[in-house]
């Protein structure tokens, strides 16, 4: 029967052709191996290739905005410089035909272009980011720390995917206890109404994979 909570079951795409960042915090460990395992799989059964999955740590939940922000505009640099790079090569083989008298203006112009994504070879994609997926664990304990640190990240997320235009996904799990946190990261000890373990990381992938694959037909 399908459940009346969640997402329902996840569309397919091909995601063959996006490179997807991970961004992680390292507290809570063990639940967030889990996310992190979670969101590969997802990514990588809807054609996400491996080599195309890049993944970074921050210690805490509350470093993940900002991580999230250079993560992304590193890869955007990556890609300025790969395609500057191949332009040169190419001008530098276009000059090579040009003595040779083989190349036209045309041609020459052409190699200057960066590369589209779907030109780029399968084996380590080096456009900017698709997607991001930022993943943390939050838990409740004494004091207000918590609520702080919650609400600064989900704002910090959501304005960090608004002023880049890049789908930011939303990892956070805000828990009350380890024992909810457990049961979201689809691991044994869980309590609650999800006690039977459904890993939300898988859910991240494939929102990651979606909305990678819809930013460029909205673009
Ligand atoms: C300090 C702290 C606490 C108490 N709890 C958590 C938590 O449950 N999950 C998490 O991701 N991070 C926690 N942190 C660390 C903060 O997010 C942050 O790393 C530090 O305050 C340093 O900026």
């Amino acid at each position: 029967m399908a459940s009346l909570k969640g997402p329902g079951a996840a569309e397919k795409h091909d995601g063959s052709k996006l490179r997807v960042g991970i961004v992680h915090a390292r507290w809570n460990t063990t639940m967030i191996e889990a996310l992190v395992e979670g969101s590969k799989k997802a990514l990588k059964s809807q054609g996400v290739k491996e080599e195309n999955i890049v993944v970074e740590s921050v210690p805490g939940s509350y470093e993940l905005p900002l991580a999230v922000q250079r993560f992304y505009a590193a890869s955007q640099v990556q890609a300025t410089t790969s395609a500057v790079a191949g332009g040169v090569a190419s001008v530098a083989s276009g000059i090579g035909d040009l003595l040779g008298g083989s190349a036209s203006q045309t041609d020459l112009q052409g190699s200057l272009q960066p590369k589209a994504p779907e030109q780029e070879s399968d084996a380590g994609l080096k456009h900017a980011f698709d997607a991001v997926i930022a993943i943390g664990v939050l838990i409740k304990g004494e004091t207000m720390h918590f609520e702080y640190i919650a609400e600064a990240v989900t704002h910090g997320l959501m304005r960090v995917q608004l002023d880049t235009g890049v789908p930011v996904i939303f990892g956070l799990l805000t828990v009350l206890t380890e024992e909810q946190g457990l049961a979201r990261a689809g691991l044994p000890g869980g309590s609650g109404k999800e006690a039977k373990g459904h890993n939300h990381g898988e859910d991240w992938g494939n929102a990651a994979v979606e909305l990678g694959i819809k930013r460029r037909l909205w673009a």
